[in-house]
């Protein structure tokens, strides 16, 4: 296994004691190297994982078949004009989120702060160890037991490190220390910052900012007052300074999944189909955290970006499989008008219930 490590060149992060310790993991061509790793003959050639109901899109493809330009969300199409030889496979979602569950199980053996961002992408808070040697032992972990390559960003907050991940994929090691942070930022283009789409990005180029170097030398005052608070946070970001911090999931108030299509969907069958997926994974995390929920709310963004969200609070929580289906299937009929197409779809669950709880389960009943 090769590991890069970028400019190291800064005092390491974990003789200061007041600064923290962040990594940011993703694992490399996810679906794609896990098809590869169960089946010999994929080894090494170009293949693209086509999703279940979204038939005709690449849901990512391997790094032989990116060297042709394939990509994720482009057509099966385009990406067998790209690459003749390409092998398409039928995605299998529980077998993903099965090794998904492996690689977490990983991870929070060297933290108990881990913040699952997706199905392959998570943030630890490492800090106070040897962060180079946790990082290569996390990725010697995941290549020894399940056959995987992941990429790490190693730096003093989440912003950076999750930029670093992505600097040097695949299997890549990266570094971005507090002395190299703001020159490694300048020649990036602004949608590499968290928060910015392509809205903001062209209300930003609107007015001259297309790197984060033109972020860094903009007055904050203007920023803050065209965007208020995200104007705020973007000029902080551009110098790279983040303070939020690594949030295990248990601690969270809310538990949510969402999707923004490939394109846009009318159909409301499809929606369904959409949400009853979200409906599983919500209910694994629900389980996982031993959680159960009052409140079910369900979001939906229209193809013009006009997004609506209704909730239902219950008196009696819930925590099974069909309650978070027949509740979501519900709202999402009854409450929403869905005269346009939809740009995306999502569930969050709220008003947890711990059951080792005594004192709120006495309240409910
Ligand atoms: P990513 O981490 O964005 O992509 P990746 O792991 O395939 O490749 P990379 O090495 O660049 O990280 O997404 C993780 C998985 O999520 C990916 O394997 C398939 C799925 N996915 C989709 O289904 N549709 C999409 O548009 C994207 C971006 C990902
Ligand atoms: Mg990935």
């Amino acid at each position: 296994m090769t590991v890069r490590v970028r400019v190291p060149c800064s005092a390491p992060l974990t003789k200061d004691d007041y600064m923290s310790t962040i990594i940011h993991i993703d694992m490399d061509a996810f679906y794609a190297s896990v098809e590869q790793k169960d089946k010999k003959d994929l080894r090494g050639r170009p293949i693209a994982i086509g999703g279940r109901s979204d038939r005709g899109v690449v849901s990512t493809a391997s790094y032989e078949a990116r060297k042709y330009g394939v990509r994720s969300a482009m057509s099966i199409q385009k990406a067998k004009t790209l690459c003749p030889n390409l092998i398409v496979i039928p995605g299998n979602m529980e077998k993903y989120k099965r090794v998904s569950r492996e690689i977490f199980n990983i991870l929070r053996s060297y933290s108990d702060i881990v913040e699952r961002l997706s199905i392959d992408e998570a943030f630890l808070d490492i800090t106070g160890t040897d962060y180079i040697g946790v990082c290569k032992n996390i990725k010697k972990d995941i290549n020894e037991r399940l056959g995987l390559t992941c990429s790490i960003g190693v730096s003093y907050n989440k912003f950076l490190a999750k930029l670093a991940s992505d600097m040097e994929k695949p299997n890549g090691l990266t570094f971005i220390g507090e002395k190299e942070a703001v020159e490694v930022l300048k020649p990036l283009p602004i949608n590499k910052i968290l928060g910015v789409g392509p809205m903001m990005e062209r209300e930003l180029n609107r007015l001259g900012i297309y790197y984060i170097e033109d972020l860094q030398n903009y007055n904050p005052k203007i920023l803050v007052s065209k965007f208020g608070k995200k104007g705020k946070d973007l000029y902080k970001y551009s110098l790279g300074i983040d303070s939020r911090s690594v949030e295990r999931n248990e601690d969270a108030q809310s538990i949510g999944e969402e999707e923004t299509f490939h394109r846009d969907i009318s159909d409301r069958e499809e929606l369904l189909l959409k949400l009853r997926d979200q409906s599983k994974d919500l209910k694994l995390r629900l389980d996982a955290g031993s959680l159960m929920f009052r409140t079910i709310t369900i979001k939906v963004k229209y193809s013009d970006f006009q997004v609506e969200t209704r909730g239902v609070t219950m008196s009696i929580p819930a925590n099974s499989l069909e309650t978070i289906e027949k509740m979501s299937e519900n709202i999402l009929l009854t409450r929403f008008r869905l005269n346009k197409s939809v740009r995306l779809i999502g569930i969050t669950l709220s008003n947890f219930i711990y059951p080792d709880d005594p004192k709120q389960l006495t309240l409910i009943n």
